[in-house]
């Protein structure tokens, strides 16, 4: 290939003058992601309370894979200079981490702050700012205090202002230093999923009614969560503040599924964006009329999903600053055949609706069957976006590739991922002129992926965790993705093979 040739003569710097399409935007940031409870462990220490997924994987390890638990994890409690360390090293714009709720609030209710718990999080962030990496907080990330699950959780509409206390809080604390703000981490995976699946804390099954009063309380906790730095720090700190989707594309195959896929699209997406991001505000079309009459003749007093009132409408709408995307995975669509239940992705309407959700031969495979690759899918859910919501920023929050057992640290098939995916974002950006403002890659090192414990990892980084110091070493997607963003472009996978 005449590509191969010009690699063994030109360098980075010349191939991408040559090329300009290869260069990302000025100012376009590259960062990495993770979670509290899936890096912290210190589950307990100092006066840090229980959340529910302490209880979850200590109570269900049924449920998750040979017992693991976050109890330890990567330690990132006592080894966060460590995080700090990589994260310099891959030259990092940003990073993305949580707070956890109970390390800073530890009965839940904003009646107390712990020090140690402040203090944690205040170091993190000077550790990143001193290092030129700016902080991106995700103040709710799944890890809900159980004294808040024992009042209902996510199914108490008190919990908007439980959450909302506690984001003042964190505001009011870090908000100097940090300018990224996530208020809440991908709704559709911790109501919908959790409740359809009951494989996330709190592992209840509740698919019907507790999914959708879930998704209601949600948005209203997110709104008032962005209004309260709206109000209240913006004019000091200058900062942005959005929620995180986790956004799965459905593709239409054939035109006999342009309807349903949009109802998944609507469904899934829609649900956490319409009322956000819309200018009607509100339930996404479409979706409020099936369920509220398929409640009616299932016998319900009123529709399992809950009605936004006009306030509740306006308070919602309108309540980013861009918008959070977190994108793994797409599907097509498919009618159930008789007898069946529910797709191999028991979310998103398999249940409920009576539709099944399938890939496609010619898509990528990952060593997990969920993970499914479809870079393209990236770029036609942001501009699914821009037809439904116009021109607004999009920040990628989360995006990566995983594996269960991995040669070395040769992830050559974690470097395809994030090459196909970013250039995905160049076209997105070029050709779908779609302001398209930062990349994440999901994770900056292999962590306590939820029920699936530590036998998938999405790490730049490996982390050890036979061993007590939870060593990190940089797997060559690490050295991949420094290189990209040294140059700020997209760095020719072939390219860089000649250069490992
Ligand atoms: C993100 O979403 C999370 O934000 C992050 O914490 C997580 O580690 C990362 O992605 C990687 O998973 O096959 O039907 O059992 C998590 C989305 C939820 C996708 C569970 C896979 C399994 C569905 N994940 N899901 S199923």
């Amino acid at each position: 290939m005449a590509y191969l040739k010009l690699v063994l003569v030109v360098s980075i710097t010349e191939l991408v003058r040559a090329d300009p399409s290869l260069k990302f935007p000025p100012g376009f940031k590259f960062g990495t992601a993770t979670s509290a409870y899936q890096i912290e462990g210190a589950w307990n220490v100092s006066d840090k309370g229980e959340s529910v997924w302490d209880r979850f994987t200590h109570a269900r390890s049924d449920v998750i894979h040979n017992g693991h638990t976050g109890d330890v994890a990567c330690d990132s409690y006592h080894q966060w200079k460590k995080d700090v360390q990589i994260a310099a090293e891959l030259g990092l714009h940003h990073y993305r981490f949580s707070i956890s709720w109970t390390r800073l609030l530890p009965s839940g209710i904003s009646n107390y702050v712990s020090e140690d718990g402040n203090k944690y999080y205040s170091d993190l962030i000077d550790g990143l700012l001193e290092k030129g990496i700016e902080p991106m907080v995700t103040i709710f990330h799944w890890d809900l205090p159980q004294r808040l699950q024992d009042l209902g959780g996510w199914t108490n509409p008190l919990i908007s202002d439980w959450f909302a206390d506690y984001a003042r809080i964190v505001y009011s604390l870090y908000a100097d230093r940090v300018k990224f703000w996530i208020t809440i981490n991908e709704p559709l995976i911790f109501c919908d999923f959790a409740y359809n699946s009951g494989k996330m804390a709190p592992g209840t099954i509740d698919p019907y009614v507790a999914t959708y009063l879930c998704s209601k309380h949600v948005l209203l906790a997110h709104a008032k969560a962005w209004r309260i730095y709206d109000e209240e720090f913006k004019l000091r700190f200058h900062g942005k503040v959005s929620i995180a989707n986790q956004l799965i594309w459905y593709e239409e195959i054939s035109p006999a599924d342009k309807e349903t896929v949009e109802f998944l699209n609507q469904l899934s997406t829609g649900i956490y964006s319409h009322p956000i991001y819309s200018e009607k505000g509100g339930w996404p079309p479409g979706i409020e009329e099936i369920i509220a009459e398929k409640s009616k003749k299932e016998g319900y007093p009123r529709s399992r999903l809950p009605a936004f009132s006009n306030e509740e409408i306006n308070l919602i709408r309108g309540t980013y600053d861009f918008y959070a995307l977190n994108y793994y995975t797409s599907r097509v669509v498919r009618p159930l055949k008789d007898g069946e239940i529910a797709g191999p992705w028991p979310i998103f309407g398999s249940l409920e609706f009576g539709i099944a959700t399938d890939t496609l031969p010619e898509w990528g495979k990952s060593q997990i069957d969920v993970f499914v690759t479809f870079p393209a899918g990236l770029r036609h859910m942001m501009s699914w976006l821009k037809n439904n919501y116009g021109d607004i920023q999009i920040f990628i929050t989360e995006n990566g590739y995983p594996n269960r057992e991995e040669k070395e640290l040769h992830d050559i098939d974690r470097i395809q991922f994030i090459h196909d995916h970013l250039e995905q974002v160049l076209l997105s950006i070029h050709e779908d002129n779609i302001d398209v403002i930062g990349y994440t890659v999901w994770s900056l090192m292999d962590n306590l992926e939820w029920f699936e414990g530590y036998s998938v990892k999405f790490g730049l980084y490996k982390v050890d965790f036979e061993d007590p110091q939870r060593s990190r070493s940089p797997r060559k997607s690490a050295e991949y993705y420094r290189k990209v963003i040294v140059n700020h472009a997209l760095v020719p996978v072939k390219y860089l093979y000649d250069e490992l």
